[in-house]
């Protein structure tokens, strides 16, 4: 495949000023008519040919300004149209394509789910449709018209606002939509099918109303007012918190059950992956909630952050991805609780972002050249280039932020740009020297921070010496170093900060100093006791941090410190470095116990009613074993990490258990389900004591589990007490199993979380399961939420199945992906990419792992998705 490069980006020779589109829709054989209004831009020589991108088209027929072209005027292959001599000055192309929705199993371009007609055009979707100058800086006004059968397609959608309909002969009916304002083709969408809908209105902060409407298959309705309530909010806090307001007549979403992403921000008509819609308390977790609230956010705020501004190309991802992240993040802080949203998103990050970051698939967050784009929908763009908003915020204040975001949507509204355009409206309304920040776009790796302290009683200074480092990437062996603020306090021995007089050695605003330099020295006066400094507060840069923080100082934290995320960072980082130490003495046959200190910390936290109980949740949950691999970081022994896990969960468990089931008792509610920050919580401490109780194996604590499981009234309670059940490998588990596929069956998602359950039991012999549970009538390979429900979380959340000794995990996964690639290349190549960790395995596994990549690397016809990851991953 062809290498694309950033460098080379050059604006096209033609401008597509607005876009006729016809659709007449069938299974098998829909009809698209496309009418392009087409200029050269300025600066184009005359008679330059026009080469429009085609991906498996079927080419019916050209016409120029209303005549049939001639077949010597134009070449048509399923990849390309390119006419050969165009016109001086505006002309008009009309091409006819035929394209097969049915078959359409890739799930971009025009498909079907469950008999809708539905689009997905992002990235490079649109030319799956027809021939089109398919890149985001092409930016024209959009008609379309869409025609049917009224009894298979009543419903007929598209973007903006409706302008037109009618029937037709035979049955058939149509309907005209218009979009005023100027889009890339990758924001196209049109939706045709048999669809309920709920609606609502939205009145904006200038007085105009809105009508909302939120489109489903029939009977699923009362399953959407969750997404409506979460939709009228985000709405309401774009106006206030950002001045935004919304612009069409009308904003749609329709779900629908086949999709590869979450959903997608086409304009005025998002398409939603149905997950991320459909709840209601029986079938739909907390979990489930909030992730409905941030997803319908993120997509409506995108109408502004990659809508109305988009991206001069695809290396400008992180663009909108980035900022639109950072503003779903923000808004579930200022509904919800800021410290647990904190916390939660910096566990993804640590998760996803940094071993991807420190492996064979790292990149910056602007890529300087791809093979294939859809790769780079990536926890590094899309998280990574969050915190890099984020550190923006933390330097401008939240003032300067607004100025600049204000400035941004003001100079740019109507254009495709780039991250340069964007930085450089923060160092204009702030008057900030912002040229180095464009290294943490442009550089890949996370960079180490070292720091040093010491304190000196005579000149009363605290002297803090900070490093930074950045490792060695793909592609990228030196790096510069980057500017990084730290959030910080310097806490005194009563637990409260004290007052620095004056800082040398670093540029620093109030409690952020900026680390810029690989080395600095940092002197804060004024501090007349030894102080336990609190670093990076708030997790204020996407960064490891390496403090010399010993023990004592971090149990000192964890009671003291008044930043709640290095409270709760000071109790993951003493749980670490046990996990670290109980893995080593596991492989060399022994065993170390937990320090009892830290378990009592642990209770004085969990038992802290000032503070909110799903903050408590947080502080009890241990890291996971993908994040004490990390920390590893080679010759990694999974299951000497999983036995570490489990050692320690379960001394925490006993030793707690009178604690756990004090809290489990008075956390029970019986009042009406709502989703609530508040409910949420205490469900969530209410589970995570469940669990120490069975982890600890307390006297009757699987038949509570078992009791919470039959009597609950909620799938948060019920999921929490079956997971709990299954996950500890009780013999309830399986009965249990077997009641919970009786109540669902039949409901895909809820069939989804008892595929997840099972893949994800720790255990050898769970590979087998996965194996017969692919027979079950609850799976689909042809459906993506199914096969990342199944497979997915067998690959990435089951790290004893997967990296079973004998590799028949690794086996498993890649004959997966060989029988996937060619339906359904996205999702061959994510499950794929489950591998990105595999050279830091310890040498059997790496050999095994090396072995079945390579047998993936050999077959013939793989797709680009799935070769681009796997030479990545090899070379
Ligand atoms: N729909 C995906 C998202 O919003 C890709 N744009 O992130
Ligand atoms: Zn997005």
């Amino acid at each position: 495949g062809q290498t694309i490069r950033l460098d080379d980006y050059r604006p096209t020779d033609y401008a597509i000023e607005t876009v006729r589109l016809d659709l007449k829709l069938d299974p098998k054989r829909t009809q698209v008519t496309s009418t392009l209004s087409l200029a050269a831009r300025d600066g184009t020589r005359g008679g330059t040919p026009l080469t429009l991108d085609g991906d498996a088209l079927t080419f019916v027929f050209a016409e120029l300004d209303g005549k049939p072209l001639s077949p010597d005027d134009y070449v048509a292959t399923p990849d390309a149209f390119t006419l050969k001599r165009p016109p001086e000055g505006l002309f008009e192309l009309t091409i006819g394509t035929e394209t097969n929705p049915e078959g359409n199993s890739a799930l971009m371009g025009l498909f079907r789910s469950s008999g809708t007609y539905c689009t997905q055009c992002e990235p490079e979707g649109f030319r799956r449709i027809t021939y089109f100058l398919d890149r985001p800086d092409v930016l024209s006004v959009y008609t379309t018209r869409l025609e049917g059968p009224k009894d298979q397609v009543p419903v007929l959608l598209s973007n903006g606002n409706p302008i037109e309909e009618g029937e037709l002969a035979d049955g058939h009916h149509y309907a005209v939509w218009h979009d005023p304002y100027p889009k890339p083709s990758y924001l196209f969408a049109a939706v045709a099918g048999n669809l309920a809908h709920i609606s609502d209105t939205f009145v904006t902060a200038s007085g105009r109303t809105v009508d909302l409407r939120i489109y489903v298959e029939p009977g699923k309705e009362d399953r959407c007012h969750w997404a409506m309530d979460s939709l009228k909010r985000s709405m309401r806090w774009d106006e206030v918190r950002f001045g935004r307001e919304y612009d069409l007549d009308i904003f749609m979403i329709v779900a629908v059950s086949d999709f590869n992403m979450g959903a997608m921000e086409n304009k005025g008509l998002n398409v939603f992956n149905d997950k991320y819609i459909l709840a209601d308390p029986t079938t739909a977790t907390d979990t489930d909630y909030a992730g409905i609230e941030s997803v319908i956010a993120h997509e409506y705020f995108h109408n502004w952050t990659g809508d109305r501004i988009t991206c001069r190309d695809w290396f400008q991802l992180c663009l909108k991805e980035g900022l639109t992240v950072f503003r779903d993040q923000e808004f579930t802080s200022d509904e919800r609780s800021r410290p647990v949203k904190r916390i939660s998103d910096v566990r993804t990050l640590k998760a996803h972002q940094f071993p991807e970051d420190a492996g064979p698939l790292a990149h910056p967050v602007r890529p300087q050249s791809y093979r294939e784009i859809n790769n780079f929908y990536t926890a590094t763009v899309y998280e990574k280039g969050a915190e890099i908003v984020r550190m923006l915020a933390t330097r401008l204040g939240e003032d300067g932020f607004r100025a600049g975001m204000d400035l941004y949507f003001e100079r740019h509204d109507g254009e495709a740009a780039t991250i340069e355009d964007f930085l450089a409206c923060f160092a204009e309304a702030t008057d900030t020297d912002l040229d180095t920040m464009l290294l943490w776009y442009n550089q890949a790796g996370t960079p180490t921070v070292t720091a040093t302290s010491s304190w000196d009683a005579g000149s009363s200074t605290f002297t803090l010496k900070l490093t930074q480092n950045t490792p060695s990437t793909p592609g990228q062996s030196e790096k510069a170093p980057m500017p990084i603020p730290i959030r910080f306090g310097l806490v005194g021995p009563n637990g409260d900060d004290m007052e620095v007089e004056r800082i040398e050695g670093a540029e620093a605003a109030a409690d952020v100093l900026l680390l810029s330099e690989h080395e600095q020295t940092v002197v804060f006066h004024g501090i007349g006791a030894r102080p336990v400094p609190s670093l990076l507060r708030g997790f204020s840069a996407p960064v490891r941090l390496e403090a010399d923080t010993d023990t004592a100082d971090l149990l000192f934290l964890l009671a003291h410190d008044s930043d709640p995320f290095n409270r709760w960072n000071a109790a993951q980082t003493l749980a670490m470095d046990h996990l670290k130490r109980s893995t080593e003495a596991i492989r060399r046959g022994d065993t170390l116990a937990a320090d009892p200190e830290f378990i009592k910390a642990l209770e004085t936290v969990a038992t802290d009613t000032g503070l909110e109980p799903a903050y408590r949740a947080l502080a009890l949950q241990l890291p996971a074993e993908s994040d004490v691999f990390r920390e590893i970081a080679t010759d990694v022994d999974p299951a000497a990490v999983s036995k570490a896990r489990t050692t320690l969960k379960g001394e925490i468990g006993s030793a707690l258990a009178g604690t756990m089931r004090d809290l489990y008792d008075t956390l029970q509610d019986d009042g009406p389900y709502h989703p609530d920050p508040e409910s949420t919580g205490r469900r969530a401490l209410s589970a995570c004591a469940l669990d120490y109780l069975v982890a600890g194996g307390t006297d009757g604590a699987e038949e509570l589990a078992k009791t919470h499981f039959d009597t609950a009234r909620n799938m948060t309670d019920r999921l929490a007490a079956l997971s709990t059940l299954a996950m500890n490998r009780l013999p309830s588990a399986e009965p249990a199993l077997e009641d919970y596929a009786k109540m669902f069956e039949g409901d895909a998602l809820a069939m989804d979380k008892w595929l997840s359950m099972q893949a994800m039991i720790p255990q050898p012999d769970t590979l087998d399961r996965v194996r017969e549970l692919m027979d079950h009538p609850a799976f689909s390979i042809a459906n993506p939420n199914r096969v990342r429900a199944l497979i997915g979380a067998f690959a990435t959340g089951n790290a004893t199945g997967f990296h079973r000794a004998d590799g028949a995990g690794y086996h498993f996964i890649a004959n997966i992906v060989i029988e996937l690639d060619p339906k359904n290349p996205q999702v061959a190549a994510r499950l794929l990419a489950a591998f990105r960790s595999w050279r830091s395995l310890e040498e059997g596994r790496r050999t095994l792992a090396r072995q079945e990549l390579e047998r993936v690397a050999e077959r013939a016809d793989l797709s680009r998705d799935s070769s681009d990851i796997v030479s990545r991953m090899l070379g």
